[in-house]
């Protein structure tokens, strides 16, 4: 197949697509097909059903066609609000996922199957929001700690505590703009309020309610998400694994775990960890149990258990074809409905566990968290029991994967920082290696590459050629979600890859000894990428938008990045986009998102497709950042 026509960047993915034709199986790229062009009002955000005397369509060209809905609503309005409901969206599925890790932490217990992993942090958190240490049980203290966090979401007055987290110009813009969140839940509902008919028409209050919003996944939601994770199921520390399709195994019962929340996937590492499970894969004939990870889910897992990736979003479809896939294990989002009629192709099953993600046809085992290994060992037992169905001509293991080094939580970058400091001169455990070599230009910036696959791009191709791009100009880049399992799959997170790299940022990758691209994490973890922009700025006296940094979601495609792409322009960060965002009708949106933004936050969006443009559009930025930042 000509490197033109592929749909993936990865040959090996194309020799899948080529069995799911030879076998008569539909997949994405079927219905991609099959969707032809698409809905230019939708796509340009000008069509609003928001009440029944529509849908309205209005023309995104000025003085042609209908103008205004039947209410009145200009493309103006009718954009900005569809915006500001993906933003809720967003938000509502980041922070949805964070209350339950609270929930789980505030039902932890020293003998349960939940327990605290890392005391030193819950210890600096409850510092941090004032709770009494002092003499007591641990637990009793999480416990305390997790019911704070479960009233971030829903508390009638003041704002959100992680906000303090901030660099002071940071909170003062904040304040200054009236976008300091509230509380959780209420952002969202106030989303829903404004942009309910007949409330807010003005598009600058609409973006500005979308950002309060938005910072509210960033700085709340998100950040409980990882903070509590890493409290209950430790802080990520630099680890191997091995990334892309080859990681399944032919003699193995095969386990995907795909999905977000880390409260059932480390069940479930720590279900198939035991002897009895272990011997029951043994009786049917497996040599063992490879669990193997996708999307979010696997993220949590590689980077605290080095469980190996399966890949990324667009092969949740590929890794069935494989033919070797006993079982599916899904909880919440990013998780394709196709996948039942996919799984029912093959002898693989599709195990959905969330109340809140049901799918028609798989097949549903309720994760009970309060019964967590239990539940998590018969959902495990379901998978071995499946193992004698695989059809033997239905398989093929694509043989393609990658070494990775992952695991860098900002806990572990600083540890990896402290190799080059002396101690009798500068104090350890800080940013200040990172300060150092960005204000000497030795690297020239930093940019956060995150986001999903999206069938406008060929997958994977713009995750790749910005970082590579990125990384030989002295740029280092971190990532996370589905572009960091590109890099993985792509080797880019090896330390081998400095080689890549330009002379800059490979004498730090070897002084420090890490790789080019580091893998943060999963999607919420970008609140990892927010803490250790902000600690540099406070380190070097400045804001967020003064640093030679770059937000970067090159093939997103889902409302949770619609609401982490504000949060971070928000926090003063500029963000390049991919793909278009469907607010292409409205002119003065338009200008608001890639200019006028500016003025208030410091930060502002830039649009692309091409992912060589768009690369050139963040090295010049870059450069203009560090240009003020010397003067
Ligand atoms: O939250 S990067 S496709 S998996 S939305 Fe989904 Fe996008 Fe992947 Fe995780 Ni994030
Ligand atoms: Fe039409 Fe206005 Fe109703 Fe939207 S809110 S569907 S623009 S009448």
């Amino acid at each position: 197949m000509s490197e033109t026509k592929m749909v993936s960047l990865d040959e090996m993915d194309e020799q899948l697509i080529q069995k799911a034709e030879a076998e008569g199986v539909e997949t994405m790229w079927d219905r991609k097909k099959a969707m032809k062009a698409p809905c230019g009002f939708g796509e340009k955000g000008v069509c609003c059903r928001i009440c029944a005397m529509g849908p309205c369509r209005v023309s995104p060209v000025e003085g042609k066609g209908a103008q205004r809905g039947i209410c009145g609503a200009t493309a103006d309005t009718i954009v900005a609000r569809n915006l500001a409901r993906m933003i809720a969206a967003g938000t509502s599925a980041h922070s949805d996922h964070a209350r339950d890790i609270a929930h789980v932490m505030h039902m932890a217990s020293r003998d349960g199957n939940y327990t605290i992993k890392d005391e030193r942090k819950l210890l600096s958190l409850a510092e941090e929001w004032e709770v009494n240490t002092e003499g007591r049980d641990i637990y009793d203290v999480a416990h305390e700690v997790a019911e704070i966090a479960l009233n971030e979401f829903g508390k009638p007055f003041g704002t959100l505590k992680f906000l303090e987290r901030a660099p002071e110009p940071r909170k003062k813009i904040w304040r200054e703009l009236d976008i300091e969140p509230r509380a959780i839940d209420r952002e969202i509902a106030t989303i829903m309020h404004s942009t309910h008919m007949g409330c807010t028409s003005d598009a600058e209050s609409l973006l500005k309610i979308g950002m309060r919003t938005a910072l509210a996944d960033g700085w709340g939601g998100s950040m409980i998400g990882t903070v509590f994770s890493d409290i209950l199921f430790g802080t990520p520390v630099p680890r191997e694994t091995e990334a892309n399709l080859g990681v399944l195994e032919e003699k193995q019962v095969n386990i995907i775990l795909h999905g977000h929340e880390p409260s059932l996937s480390e069940m479930i590492v720590m279900a198939a960890q035991d002897p009895q499970i272990i011997k029951l894969a043994e009786e049917v004939g497996a040599e063992g149990i490879n669990l193997a990870g996708m999307c979010c889910t696997g993220n949590e897992v590689t980077m605290r258990h080095g469980v190996k990736i399966a890949g990324n979003f667009f092969q949740q479809e590929l890794a069935v074809l494989t033919g070797v896939i006993e079982a599916v294990i899904v909880d919440v989002q990013c998780i394709f409905p196709s996948l039942t009629p996919i799984t029912d192709c093959y002898h693989t099953k599709f195990i959905t566990t969330s109340p809140k993600a049901k799918i028609t046809g798989a097949t549903h085992i309720e994760f009970n968290e309060e019964k967590a290994l239990e539940s998590a060992k018969s959902i495990v037992r379901e998978a071995i029991e499946n193992f004698k169905n695989r059809k033997k001509e239905k398989v093929f293991i694509p043989q393609t994967k990658n070494q990775a080094t992952l695991g860098y939580s900002v806990e572990a970058i600083i540890k990896q920082l402290d190799r080059v400091v002396n101690s009798n001169i500068d104090p350890q455990g800080t940013v200040k290696p990172l300060a150092d070599v960005i204000k000497a230009g030795v690297l020239r910036g930093a940019a956060g590459i995150v986001g999903c696959n999206n069938p406008k791009v060929k997958h994977d191709y713009s995750h790749i050629e910005i970082m590579k791009k990125l990384i030989a100009n002295d740029v280092i880049v971190v990532t996370t979600g589905c572009a960091a399992q590109a890099a993985a799959k792509a080797g880019l997170t090896s330390k081998d890859a400095a080689k890549l790299a330009g002379k800059g940022l490979q004498a730090v990758c070897e002084l420090v000894d890490i790789p080019p691209v580091l893998h943060m994490g999963s999607c919420v973890d970008i609140s990892r990428i927010l803490t250790l922009v902000g600690e540099t700025a406070k380190h070097m006296g400045v804001d967020n938008c003064d640093l030679p940094v770059v937000g970067v979601a090159p093939e997103w495609m889902s409302e949770k990045a619609v609401a982490i792409a504000n949060y971070v322009i928000a926090s003063g960060i500029d963000v390049f986009l991919g793909v278009e965002p469907p607010v292409m009708g409205s002119a003065a949106v338009v200008d608001m998102l890639t200019n006028k933004l500016e003025e208030m936050t410091g930060a502002k969006f830039f649009i692309d497709t091409d992912p060589h443009k768009l690369s050139a559009m963040m090295l010049d930025r870059i450069e203009e950042k560090r240009a003020k930042l010397e003067a």
